[in-house]
């Protein structure tokens, strides 16, 4: 049987790299098969560079050219992916399209053209989408140093995200503690039906 393919979404400083740790931690404990974590923006790849020069100095790109680098950066990597979940390996995604098409949105550009580059990609089993209000983020140790991290800028992408995400997500609370909503995630992850073919992404 193929492996699960889960992905995390939310917003910036709402945990998602933490509850993507302990899923792994998790899917690797209860189905004993290896477990890997992809994260995009996947920053060490030769596009990645670029991208990771556009979130932290500030490097000048078109809104249209930095949309399709980041979907580029998830068609570059996901050969791999396939090839891991076909050998039972589990996959366990920090963002995927749902955050390529929402953080483009909220400039202000149309949803089917922020759509359209990431269409055929592999639909995971489920995507939680993790809650946290854009004050309590801002909260968070370290924020503001990225492009992105600005409350008015993410108050649109949260609008945007609880849009899509009663659709396509699982919405999960991550205002609480780190415990409290690892163990909600795992709840969601241990009722997942596991398909054999991956669905293709035919948008939102
Ligand atoms: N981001 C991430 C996008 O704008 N588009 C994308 O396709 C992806 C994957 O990049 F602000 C944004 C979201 C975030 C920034 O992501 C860096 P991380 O997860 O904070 O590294
Ligand atoms: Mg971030």
């Amino acid at each position: 049987m193929r492996g699960r393919f889960i992905a995390i979404e939310g917003l910036d400083r709402s945990g998602k790299s933490t509850q993507c740790d302990r899923l792994v931690a998790h899917l690797t404990e209860t189905t004993g098969n290896k477990t890997h974590l992809f994260k995009f923006p996947d920053r060490s790849t030769p596009m990645g560079q670029i991208i990771n020069q556009y979130l932290t100095s500030g490097v000048a790109l078109s809104d249209q050219a930095i949309h399709l680098l980041f979907s580029a950066n998830r068609w570059e990597r996901i050969e791999d992916i396939k090839a891991l979940l076909e050998k039972g390996e589990n996959v366990v995604l920090d963002r995927y399209y749902i955050s390529g098409i929402v953080y483009t949105q909220a400039k202000g550009l149309e949803r089917q053209w922020c759509t359209n580059p990431d269409l055929g990609l592999p639909v995971p089993d489920i995507t939680l989408f993790l809650t946290v209000s854009p004050e309590v983020a801002s909260q968070r140790g370290a924020y503001g140093e990225e492009r992105y991290e600005k409350i008015a800028f993410q108050k649109r992408v949260a609008a945007l995200f609880h849009e899509v995400a009663q659709r396509n997500c699982i919405t999960v609370d991550a205002s609480g503690t780190e415990e409290e909503v690892a163990n909600a995630i795992n709840q969601c992850v241990e009722t997942v039906q596991i398909g054999e073919a991956l669905d293709k992404f035919s948008g939102l």
